[in-house]
């Protein structure tokens, strides 16, 4: 058992327990309890069999500890089956759909007596979902298109997990004789958050055993489907991967056809028919004669546009710009100069300043800014004013001792309840610039979450707005809150927003991204490291960064350190 399993077990019973409308005091102590455990850095199951004291985590008490040792010891947590046992099996079904978390499961369990992904699906199509307070039509609509997809029993993995499997996979195909181009297509090569399935092209010798020995690799558990062009494969993980092989001269038709998103090819389809021309997965078609196919960039000539960055294919406004030549120049990861967001030993992190400073340093960064927490938060050893001090003056230090990387002195500083931030402004006042995060409290209502949001805004000490939404993709839905006003505000203020580039986070989404860039914020991309192999999540945080159409001009952390202190400023 791992400590993410551990941890899933007391979410889901909290989720239950909400959902039943158990005791608050006792759902928070769960959700805290696994919040803690997936954090934690030493596994619970070492700790159990040394024997060591549970208690001594943050919020773990008596019950909790024993908790967390039956499980460790029998896999299972009691009292999470008997909620279970008395609730229908459906609300995790319910639960998994994106976007739905157990306040909503709740409304529709106890409004509509839903039961089930079907309950679900004929309420939806029949309008009474947009009825319910807090739903509307577009959720109604967000809710049929996810029981659609679910119901081919595929389940959506987060990008960075999905890419693991397709790295390993896509060398073996590599490697077999025969096999000339490669691509996952589809909202892998969009670089979408989470993935429904992988879409694989290739192009091979008419001779090559590539579809013979893709059914035989390692990790495939079934093989659902197999032809001359096109096998399914469901991989031990659990994944699903389509493989197509492809005549060279219909790659680049294909590879934009398989790359989607559908929508995106809808809109590219009309534009050809208005042409009179016929577009599919083979190329574009004057009549019988194939005038487009080999390549993407050729395809999308034919109808009058630019090759479009596959992080855009979302008609969501990309065809119009293409039209007009108004495509954004999208940020790269070598824009990057710093990261803005890390954390230390001297909180939850693994590492220590030095360690941080130097392992930026080599990846050619300028600067580095260390942002551990403040003490109102659930980690153990929170900072508090005296401590941040002592920070501060070893930063001083080694700025002194180190050449070629400059460490900014931050903090991710909690906001309260009640909108003021967790430490005075005379230490806040000594930073460089500060993150400013909620991380308790989600559950208020949505008034009052903005306004806690913008209250600390009107703090002048506050910089950024870390992980905007608070959501954990896949594991927690974010706290309720008008994104919209939140921008504003922070228009307003001259505050800017993080993209968080933790696989898990991926906050701000790619919407909020677009629609805070046409407001006018700046952005920060930031890794939120616990250790120095956290850096490496960069590159996330840019792939959501540019699927919300940024530009590096749009990032503070594309500037040099002069420029970025001056942005900084308020
Ligand atoms: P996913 O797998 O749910 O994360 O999302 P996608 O976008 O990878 O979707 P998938 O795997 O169903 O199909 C891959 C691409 O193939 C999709 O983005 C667009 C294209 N495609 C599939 N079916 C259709 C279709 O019926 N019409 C059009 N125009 N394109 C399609
Ligand atoms: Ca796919
Ligand atoms: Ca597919």
């Amino acid at each position: 058992m791992h400590n993410a399993e551990i941890a899933d077990l007391f979410d889901t019973l909290a989720d239950l327990l909400e959902i039943e409308d158990a005791n608050p005091f006792r759902i928070r102590a769960y959700r805290n309890a696994a919040l803690t455990i997936r954090q934690y850095a030493r596994s619970m199951k070492s700790m159990v069999d040394a024997g060591e004291d549970l208690t001594e985590l943050p919020a773990i008490g008596h019950d909790l500890a024993e908790k967390i040792k039956i499980i460790v010891n029998t896999g299972k947590l009691p009292l999470l089956e008997e909620v279970r046992s008395r609730t229908p099996a459906a609300l995790s079904d319910l639960m998994a759909i994106e976007g739905l978390g157990p306040k909503r499961v709740k409304i529709l369990y106890k409004a509509l007596k839903i039961r089930s992904l079907d309950d679900l699906k004929r309420k939806a199509k029949s309008g009474k979902i947009r009825e319910l307070e807090g739903f509307g039509e577009k959720t109604e609509a967000h809710i049929l298109e996810h029981i659609e997809r679910y119901s081919g029993k595929e389940k959506r993995v987060r990008l960075a997990a999905a890419e693991e499997v397709a790295e390993g996979l896509c060398a073996y195909l590599r490697g077999i004789d025969g096999v000339k181009e490669l691509a996952v297509a589809g909202s892998f090569r969009r670089r979408k958050e989470t993935v429904g399935d992988l879409d694989i092209l290739v192009t091979a010798r008419k001779d090559s055993p590539v579809m013979r020995r893709f059914a035989e690799f390692d990790e495939v558990a079934e093989v659902t489907s197999r032809g001359n062009t096109r096998s399914s494969v469901v991989l031990r993980s659990g994944l699903h991967v389509d493989l197509r092989v492809l005549p060279q001269v219909s790659y680049g038709a294909a590879l934009q056809y398989f790359t989607g998103s559908r929508e995106h090819n809808i809109e590219v389809r009309r534009l050809a028919v208005k042409k009179g021309y016929k577009i599919n997965e083979y190329g574009v078609f004057d009549g019988d004669k194939r005038i487009a196919g080999k390549t993407e960039k050729e395809v999308y000539a034919t109808v009058g546009l630019p090759c479009i960055e596959p992080e855009l294919r979302e008609n969501r406004g990309e065809i119009e710009a293409g039209l007009k030549g108004k495509l954004p120049k999208l940020i790269e990861l070598k824009d990057i100069r710093g990261d803005l967001h890390c954390h230390t030993i001297v909180t939850d992190g693994r590492n220590s300043i030095e360690e941080m400073a130097l392992a930026a340093r080599e990846l050619g960064y300028e600067y580095l800014s260390i942002n551990d927490h403040s003490r109102h938060v659930t980690v153990a050893k929170g900072l508090d004013e005296k401590r941040l001090r002592q920070q501060l003056a070893e930063i001083d230090a080694l700025n002194q001792e180190l050449d070629g990387i400059t460490i900014l002195k931050s903090i991710e500083v909690d906001i309260l309840e009640d909108g003021k931030l967790d430490l005075p402004d005379s230490v806040l006042r000594e930073l460089d610039f500060t993150v400013c995060a909620v991380h308790y409290k989600f559950n208020l209502p949505r008034d009052r979450q903005t306004e806690r949001i913008i209250r600390a805004m009107d703090n002048p000490l506050f910089t950024i707005l870390a992980h905007p939404s608070g959501r954990l993709i896949d594991e927690r839905e974010g706290y309720d809150v008008d994104m919209e006003r939140v921008m504003l505000a922070a228009k307003e203020r001259g505050c800017h927003l993080e993209v968080n580039a933790q696989p898990a986070r991926l906050d701000l989404t790619d919407i909020h991204c677009k629609a805070a860039r046409e407001i006018g914020l700046k952005f920060s991309i930031a890794t939120d490291s616990h250790s120095i192999a956290g850096f490496a999540n960069m590159r996330f945080g840019i792939d959501q960064a540019r699927r919300g159409w940024l530009e590096a001009a749009d990032v503070l952390n594309t500037r040099s350190l002069k420029k970025l202190k001056s942005a900084l400023r308020r």
